[in-house]
């Protein structure tokens, strides 16, 4: 009889255990997907997103959701470098500079200390699909399932079909054999990265096609996207990168910024979007199948956004809005449904989800836990934020961001392009500088910006705020250990210690 106590209190153990079940994660990374795509941040755009909209209608939505940043063109790599490790952009594994923070024992491997090595100590089954590449290797392989491979094609095969069928695969072997294990699924696309070939029936849809011809225009269509509000047909001033590959070799684009070939690219990357909804719809229903939707956090996300024809650019390598916020919507256990700014990155989604399921963050983590944000406690995590571009000529371009106010300042091209533009997003949130107030431009976009919407930086009203915003920025690179320093601040900086890519020889210019 005295045995009957203990086999109680082991009962309910295990009945507490499974009624308290932890938390699945279901992370969605689109490749290159500008938050103004989105009809949740965009209300005009042409692009359908029935299963994100219903994420965005029943979880959060974030209207300051940043990557910090790169130094390489290819800014997709320290972008997913900071997701796996949640460290800031200057004290990534792959540069010396990790190194060079007290936190990191240099006995430990890195990876050790990325998403799917913490995940899977925590007692979470891990399991990932996405692109090949411009990616932390290291930190990939530590899913114990995983199905990479890079797929830009137009066919089930050789689409976003195809990740979608990897994650559907692995929860029918989950359910085939009972697995009850909390899961961590990482569900990353190749798309609407370029090659942007969609499946011939989105193509139309959006009256777009994959336009290989250099030499004659893709034909107009009336089904293509509108030109965005802040297009330009060029840049007032060099960006920094020359032969940059995503603003000179992009097939379909190339050099080019006249309205057929954006439309048609714009069409292209719709169509490739509306794909990788089709395919988280097709995920949310099997989890909702399972009974595992209401106990699963699902966030969705881009690693960068993208310009296509905004402000004369092409690429993911500037600092307007477009191109360094990222979409960002999160639904789960708890988390409150509507709007809110929150000023994260994505390197805090780390130190999020250990937050959420209780899973120990080693001290390497350098995020700030969102979850106060996703439970409506707090407005935001941070009030400054921080942006960097330095793939190109140094060091490049750098901005800082607090309440309505932004500064972007470009030093680039060996000290011959030295610009600063401030804003107040408040007034202007698209960045209209003054090109946008050409007539031949307001002809192209139907948009008549307002006087004040234009830089402010020459604009002696303005001269305090840009002293402030100035000084904000220096500190911001003080204290992420950004090595460089621009024209007009004090040289204090340390030698740069970030190791180059290694480059392929075949190309010309850094990659995706
Ligand atoms: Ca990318
Ligand atoms: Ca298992």
């Amino acid at each position: 009889m005295k045995h009957i106590p203990v086999l109680l209190l082991a009962l309910c153990t295990l009945l507490s255990a499974a009624s308290a079940k932890r938390p699945n994660i279901l992370f969605i990374l689109a490749d290159d997907q500008s938050p103004f795509d989105l009809k949740m941040y965009n209300p005009d755009s042409k692009l359908e997103t029935p299963a994100l909209a219903r994420l965005a209608a029943e979880g959060m939505v974030f209207d300051g959701a940043y990557h910090m940043g790169s130094y390489s063109g290819a800014v997709c790599s320290p972008s997913r470098h900071m997701i796996m490790t949640g460290r800031t952009v200057w004290h990534l594994p792959h540069g010396k500079g990790y190194r060079n923070t007290k936190k990191v024992p240099p006995a430990v491997d890195p990876a050790e200390n990325s998403m799917p090595a913490i995940f899977n100590r925590g007692g979470y089954d891990t399991m990932r699909t996405c692109k090949n590449g411009n990616s932390y290797k290291a930190a990939n392989e530590k899913f114990t399932v995983r199905h990479d491979a890079t797929k830009r094609g137009g066919t089930a095969e050789t689409g976003s079909a195809w990740h979608g069928k990897q994650v559907l695969d692995y929860l029918d072997t989950r359910q085939a054999t009972s697995d009850t294990d909390p899961f961590l699924i990482y569900f990353g696309f190749s798309h609407p990265h370029d090659t942007r070939d969609g499946t011939p029936e989105l193509l139309a849809k959006y009256g777009a096609v994959n336009h290989t011809d250099k030499d004659q225009l893709p034909a107009a269509n009336p089904k293509q996207p509108q030109l965005p509000v802040n297009y330009l047909p060029k840049h007032p001033f060099h960006h920094g990168h020359p032969g940059l590959r995503d603003e000179v070799s992009v097939r379909g684009v190339w050099e080019k910024r006249d309205e057929r070939t954006i439309r048609n690219e714009l069409g292209r990357e719709f169509a490739c979007s509306e794909n990788i909804d089709l395919q988280v719809g097709k995920v949310l229903k099997k989890l909702e199948e399972m009974g595992e939707l209401d106990n699963t956090y699902i966030f969705y996300t881009a690693d960068h956004g993208m310009a296509i024809g905004r402000h004369g650019l092409q690429g993911k390598q500037n600092l307007y809005e477009h191109t360094w916020r990222v979409p960002f919507i999160v639904k789960g256990p708890g988390v409150e449904h509507g709007r809110v700014r929150g000023n994260i990155y994505l390197l805090d989604v780390l130190g999020t989800i250990c937050d959420l399921t209780g899973v120990q963050a080693p001290d390497t983590v350098e995020s700030i836990s969102f979850r106060p944000v996703l439970e409506g406690k707090q407005e935001t995590i941070r009030d400054t934020l921080f942006g960097v571009y330095c793939g190109g000529t140094k060091p490049g371009m750098r901005s800082v961001r607090k309440g309505d106010w932004k500064l972007i300042k470009y030093d680039v091209i060996n000290g011959t392009v030295r610009e600063t533009q401030l804003f107040n997003l408040g007034d202007n949130p698209r960045e209209y500088i003054q090109e946008h107030h050409d007539p031949a431009v307001k002809a192209l976009t139907g948009i008549s910006p307002k006087p004040r919407q234009v830089n402010l930086a020459g604009n002696p009203e303005h001269a305090a705020r840009l002293a402030q915003m100035e000084a904000l920025l220096l500190d911001e690179m003080r204290r992420l250990d950004d090595p460089y320093r621009l024209w007009n601040q004090p040289q204090d900086e340390i030698v740069p210690q970030v190791e180059k890519p290694k480059r392929k020889k075949k190309k010309k210019g850094p990659a995706k």
